[in-house]
């Protein structure tokens, strides 16, 4: 049987991974390959599943704990997808706070499934908004050390960094940030992409498509440190139906949720992400940082008279807390367009301990 390519995309929360997986499908798509996704959460309801599907890609999803912590359930949604998809790529997201998967994901494909599967190198996706903060070392990174420490980990395993954003900035202003991470991890290629724009794709699609000694890089990694640095992180996954007599805007709607929660939040925000799922159109609404704007990453262009709006919170405060701002943003926003809120289904966590299926001390 034909080994299927196995593509995992690594970064931090809100680097990009979503965006560019849609991209390298798309390109996979182009050149005759058939794909299937896969994503991956520590609760239930994902924006990421629904935009990718929203978007027309097969999508299986592993929730309620990482890839590393849940490696049978990552087998068998990729199984899934075999039978139902038959595609030849399975792109996967994992978690964004979650690192070590070379020794716990990227080993046992290979030790155990390594008949099944053809493991792509190990790309991680660089974040500028937190990243320069971090590998500066500045006081006010945003976050912790703790979870700058995960940051540093997920980019210390790659075999490949590619620094996402470029169409942000200035040639300068990248060529400054690469020679940053240079030094920071000597000897990794760097690659320099937009997924929003689609710069530097086909350099990493070659990257990807290379054979050779990869995904080889065990990380020496304290567990407790990873652990703190994770459960600092308000987690909330929350579900919400609305309606209305007469149509209204969905994306302002997304737009005003994001910027009333934004507004009234205790800690650094990683991600923060919302999907509104009308009849006829969805559309995506995002904030990646404290410090920069909200924006429409997808938008619906959607007149809806209800709809179903998920929200994805990913912020350094107490999820409890995170979630009674989330339903103050939600019916502030819904009151002033006349909208009825329904409240569906809601998780807030500090995610736990992570305690791989496998993880494997050497390369094999
Ligand atoms: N300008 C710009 N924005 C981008 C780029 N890539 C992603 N974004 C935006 O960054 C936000 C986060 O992107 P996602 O793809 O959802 O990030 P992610 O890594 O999947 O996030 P998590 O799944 O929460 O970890 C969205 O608003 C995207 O539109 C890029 O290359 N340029
Ligand atoms: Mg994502």
């Amino acid at each position: 049987m034909k080994k299927l390519r196995f593509v995992m995309l690594g970064g931090f929360l809100g680097a990009g991974k979503t965006t560019a997986m849609a991209r390298l499908a798309r390109k996979y798509m182009e050149r005759g390959q058939r794909v299937g996704l896969v994503t991956n959460d520590q609760a239930q309801d994902l924006v990421d599943t629904k935009s990718l599907r929203s978007q027309g890609f097969p999508v299986q999803e592993v929730a309620g704990a990482c890839f590393c912590c849940k490696f049978d359930d990552l087998i068998s949604q990729v199984e899934t997808l075999a039978t139902n998809e038959r595609p030849d790529v399975i792109l996967a997201e994992p978690v964004g706070s979650c690192t070590d998967l070379v020794a716990t994901v990227v080993q046992p494909l290979k030790d155990i499934y390594g008949d099944r599967f053809q493991v792509a190198p190990y790309a991680v996706l660089f974040k500028p908004s937190h990243g320069v903060r971090i590998l500066r070392d500045e006081k006010s990174a945003g976050f912790s050390p703790k979870a700058a420490y995960i940051f540093r980990k997920q980019l210390e395993e790659a075999d490949a960094i590619a620094i996402n954003r470029i169409d942000e900035m200035t040639t300068a202003a990248v060529d400054e940030l690469a020679s940053l991470v240079k030094g920071k991890y000597p000897g990794t290629p760097i690659l320099r992409v937009s997924a929003k724009s689609g710069q530097g794709f086909d350099s990493l699609t070659e990257l990807l498509d290379q054979e050779g000694s990869f995904g080889r890089k065990i990380l020496d990694i304290d567990y407790d440190t990873y652990a703190e640095g994770e459960a600092e992180m308000g987690w909330l996954n929350s579900s919400v139906h609305v309606s209305a007599g007469k149509p209204f805007a969905l994306d302002e709607l997304l737009r005003d949720i994001i910027a009333r929660l934004q507004a009234n939040l205790d800690g650094e925000v990683a991600h923060l992400k919302v999907i509104g799922l009308g009849e006829t159109s969805f559309g995506v609404a995002n904030l990646v940082s404290s410090a920069t704007p909200a924006e429409l990453s997808l938008p619906s262009r959607g007149q809806e008279k209800a709809a179903d709006v998920i929200v994805n919170a990913r912020v350094a405060m107490d999820p409890e807390l995170l979630e009674k701002r989330m339903k103050v943003a939600v019916e502030a926003a819904c009151a002033n367009r006349g909208l009825k809120v329904e409240f569906r289904k809601s998780q807030s966590l500090r995610p736990g301990r992570p305690t791989p299926t496998h993880r494997y001390a050497n390369a094999v």
